[in-house]
């Protein structure tokens, strides 16, 4: 009987403690539940600052370094920790640059916490190469960061550099046919003797959990080359991050076919995906600040690129490379300025869009949203039409509401075989891209994905 009853009592524990698990595991946070404050933002900031921000790019007379410049322009790592020592960005103002993103319409910010060079830029206890114990500014600009985006409501999201670290002993870099191309040869030469694993236990896991402790929320741990981080290692960094704050996101560069959404540099992708993605992308032609560099992009490229991307369902990652000082470049500032304009004009384009289901048109792009089964197509226009007409090819469902952003010009609508004409104003209401709001009975069939 006694037998019995112990049989019982274990299956009850048994079973229990399984329900308890299951129950564990159902309020778990699904990826799309994750991904979707990140989804509906569709515009954040980049920030490249750190120690080689105060050289603005020049060293020994050559001006195109920036946030390489410990490897660029060769410098031995006691001379690096000596230039690091002088590191004092007086100018510094977290309220001030959290503002300057919210203004442009930014809904989150990256920063990098540590970039190839190894320095942190917050007040570590795992390393001593940071900006308390390595530099001159006695101030944890990540916290002050962190808090200012909790004041303002923006996410404070980080970038790692994961594979390449030149202040480590322990971080080997390269490929098959070019072994050591990023490591840093010039204080610790022989490759062979370098030990990933050591350096991820030492340095890198124990800084991205002070990351995921000392920082309140983090929307996103933003991983930058992973080199030889395997998929192992790089799951292991995954479920620490997903044991500390599940709700955080991860990119891609975690580690080989890992991470929530994928990442492109410097590019925009020909076609839409409906799988999370990134476009990042810098101002001028450097990431850190550099002072030589007046190749500014103008604020019609950038913001036919947020329009462009947001078409194809990604989001854009736009950086800007304060000085040495923590002075946000006013190029970058005035730049900034032109696209918050926009957005707040014609920000319902942007937020919570998905997709356009007709891929590109000749004279812009197209947006979505789903409402009550019915969908507002929101058509940026970036060559206005001289004749006033403007064809929208391929759509076949009624038109049922229709207007332009910020215009109380009248337009006019006719249904055609092929698509759809509108009868515009003969000037464009934005020289940039002026936007008109369509909405049409039921959803639209045929994705266009390339
Ligand atoms: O953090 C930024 C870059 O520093 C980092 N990723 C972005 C987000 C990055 N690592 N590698 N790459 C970008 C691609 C390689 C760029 C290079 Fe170069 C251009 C290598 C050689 C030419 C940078 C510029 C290093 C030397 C000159």
């Amino acid at each position: 009987m006694r037998k019995i009853k112990n049989f019982i009592l274990l299956f009850v524990l048994v079973f229990g403690s399984a329900n308890a698990q299951n129950a564990a595991n159902s309020t778990e946070i699904s990826p799309e539940e994750r991904m979707e404050w990140w989804q509906d933002a569709r515009f954040g900031m980049f920030i490249h600052w750190g120690v080689y921000s105060q050289a603005g790019g020049e060293w020994n007379g050559e001006t195109n370094h920036a946030e390489w410049l410990q490897f660029t322009a060769k410098i031995p790592l006691q001379e690096y920790k000596a230039y690091a020592k002088t590191f004092n960005p007086v100018k510094f103002d977290a309220k001030e640059w959290v503002s300057i993103a919210k203004n442009a319409g930014m809904k989150y910010i990256v920063v990098t916490s540590k970039h190839h060079d190894g320095f942190a830029m917050y007040n570590s206890q795992v390393n001593d190469h940071n900006i308390i114990k390595g530099a001159s500014f006695q101030r944890d600009p990540l916290k002050e960061l962190a808090e200012e985006c909790k004041k303002q409501g923006l996410r404070f999201c980080v970038y790692y550099s994961l594979g390449r670290d030149w202040e480590d002993p322990d971080c080997p870099t390269g490929y098959a046919g070019n072994i050591a191309w990023r490591s840093n040869l010039i204080d610790y030469p022989i490759e062979k003797d370098k030990k990933l694993q050591r350096y991820l236990d030492r340095k890198a896991i124990p800084q991205i959990k002070e990351l995921l402790t000392d920082y309140g929320d983090i929307g996103v741990m933003w991983f930058d080359t992973y080199e030889l981080v395997s998929k192992q290692q790089g799951q292991k960094i995954v479920d620490i991050i997903r044991e500390l704050q599940p709700k955080c996101i991860i990119n891609s560069r975690v580690g080989p076919c890992l991470g929530d959404y994928t990442v492109n540099e410097q590019e925009v992708p020909e076609g839409a995906s409906i799988k999370p993605w990134e476009s990042c992308m810098t101002m001028n032609n450097h990431w850190g600040y550099n002072k030589a560099d007046n190749d500014w992009r103008t604020s019609e490229e950038l913001i036919h690129h947020l329009i462009d991307i947001a078409s194809k369902g990604g989001n854009f990652l736009l950086n800007v490379g304060p000085t040495g000082e923590g002075v946000i470049p006013a190029e970058s500032v005035e730049r900034l300025k032109a696209v918050g304009d926009w957005i707040n004009v014609n920000g319902e384009a942007i937020y919570g869009t998905t997709f356009s289901p007709f891929g590109k048109f000749d004279w812009g792009r197209c947006t979505q949203r789903v409402e009550n089964g019915n969908t507002v197509l929101y058509l940026s226009v970036f060559d206005w039409p001289t004749d006033g007409e403007l064809t929208v090819p391929g759509l076949q469902n009624k038109v049922l509401k229709y207007s332009l952003l910020d215009s109380d010009e009248k337009i006019a609508v006719k249904a055609l075989d092929h698509g759809v004409v509108l009868k515009l104003p003969r000037k464009a209401p934005d020289a940039i891209a002026s936007v008109i709001k369509l909405e049409v009975d039921g959803v639209i069939s045929g994705q266009f994905l390339e």
